[in-house]
């Protein structure tokens, strides 16, 4: 048995300066007396979906209102005494064992920041104690594939000070030959889309917004789409490198319609104009393209343009109840997977695995707020996913998860494929 001995949470800060939740799990091998260990800390959205789980905090003086003392209180208290004694290996079990604990349904009691800071690190920790690399703890015997990268490289929405509609226009190398390959041509379309802008629209179009991705100051989505597209061109990738969206459509939606590129679009137009961009562009998927309730207008959209990945975020919530509902009305055709959408591991697996027993495509997805966690890179393996989303190609909360990507990569050798594509 590797029996938990110890859970301890602290405030540490993020990417844009608040705070979140770190925790620590030490357990203990009984027969031997060896110690593991496991750390994970938690991520936070901007443009979160209203059917996420509740993000917990302390609502004072502190930091703005953002503190996190209580859920770092919560795992210091009731979740350690509930957890302590227990078999690090039984993720299942304390994932649950912490669910009844909290009794609600967004885990807003305890927090569900509180709960996947301790879930992720109970998964470290079991790795660690059993002596393998997280992912392959999580994945089991599987031949590991590595996903595609999709970087995010140009940043609008709420996500940038621009009036870009469209909060992500991100680069998917998918024809390279591996994940490194894939990875050096993302970063050379990258800096490539930084001299454009520069030389297009001056220096101030290379600031960056919260992923690392370009802000230039533009307003009209096909601009962005022709700057994204000449970066790839000039590095000879054409063929290699595909577009994806996100549009996180319910920031720009209200009253029944959409605003963007300065027109106002029903459900039905929105469908027709990016069928148009479709046509106009590389683009292999589009994410939240309507607002998170609008399943109708996915399975519309899904329905209509057969080749691309249509993928299901603030709408699925990695939630195993909405994810069912989408797949019943064929509403988008992947699932984008963030852990703390839905607070433990284990619910993100389910959803995970119930996108897979139906051929949704799993897009694995950092917050726009990240650590130096890298947590996600080995779960993108574990699953088995086609694509994982960390943001652009620099700073190093984004290049954690794709670093720690090269070094499994590394490792796995010739036993690791490139998914591709
Ligand atoms: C998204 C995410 C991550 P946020 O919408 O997919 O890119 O943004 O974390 O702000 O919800
Ligand atoms: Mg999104």
């Amino acid at each position: 048995m590797f029996t938990i001995q110890d859970i301890h949470a602290r405030e540490i800060l993020d990417s844009r300066g608040n705070p979140t939740v770190e925790v620590d799990v030490h357990t203990i091998d009984d027969s031997n007396k060896k110690k593991g260990f496991g750390r994970a800390s938690v991520p936070s959205g901007a443009s979160t979906g209203t059917n996420e789980a509740l993000e917990l905090r302390d609502k004072d003086k502190r930091y703005h209102g953002k503190g996190v003392k209580i859920p770092v209180h919560n795992v210091n208290n009731e979740l350690k005494n509930e957890l302590i004694g227990m078999d690090v290996r039984d993720q299942r079990t304390i994932d649950m064992a912490m669910l009844e604990l909290d009794g609600t349904e967004n885990k807003s009691k305890l927090g569900a920041n509180a709960i996947l800071g301790v879930s992720l690190a109970v998964a470290h920790a079991a790795a660690d104690s059993l002596n393998l690399p997280l992912y392959r703890y999580l994945g089991g015997t599987n031949a590991f594939t590595l996903p595609v990268p999709t970087l995010n490289v140009l940043n609008g929405g709420e996500h940038a000070g621009n009036d870009l509609s469209i909060q992500e226009f991100m680069i998917q190398p998918k024809g390279a030959k591996n994940f490194s390959e894939a990875l050096r041509m993302g970063a050379e379309t990258y800096h490539t889309l930084g001299t454009l802008l520069k030389k297009k629209y001056g220096a101030n179009a290379t600031n960056v917004g919260y992923e690392g991705g370009y802000a230039p100051p533009l307003q009209n989505t096909h601009d962005a789409l022709d700057a994204l597209t000449s970066a790839i061109d000039e590095n000879g990738y054409e063929d290699k490198i595909t577009i994806g969206l996100d549009s996180a459509a319910s920031e720009f939606y209200g009253d029944g319609t959409y605003s963007i590129d300065g027109k106002t679009l029903s459900g039905g137009e929105l469908v027709d104009y990016y069928a148009e961009l479709v046509e106009t562009y590389p683009i292999l998927s589009i994410e939240d393209p309507f607002h998170e309730d609008a399943f109708e207008d996915f399975a519309e959209l899904t329905n209509k343009l057969k080749d691309t990945i249509i993928i299901g975020d603030d709408l699925f919530v990695t939630n195993v109840k909405r994810l069912e509902k989408g797949i019943e009305m064929n509403a988008g055709n992947a699932l984008l997977l963030k852990v703390n959408q839905i607070g433990t591991l284990s619910e993100a697996f389910d959803a995970a695995r119930l996108a897979q027993k139906n051929k949704y495509k799993v897009v694995v997805s950092h917050r726009s707020a990240e650590t130096e966690d890298t947590t996600i890179a080995d779960i993108s393996v574990a699953l088995g996913a086609e694509l994982i989303k960390t943001g652009a190609p620099a700073r190093s909360e984004r290049n954690a998860k794709y670093n720690q990507l090269l070094r499994i990569e590394e490792e796995l050798g010739s036993t690791g494929r490139f998914v591709g594509m």
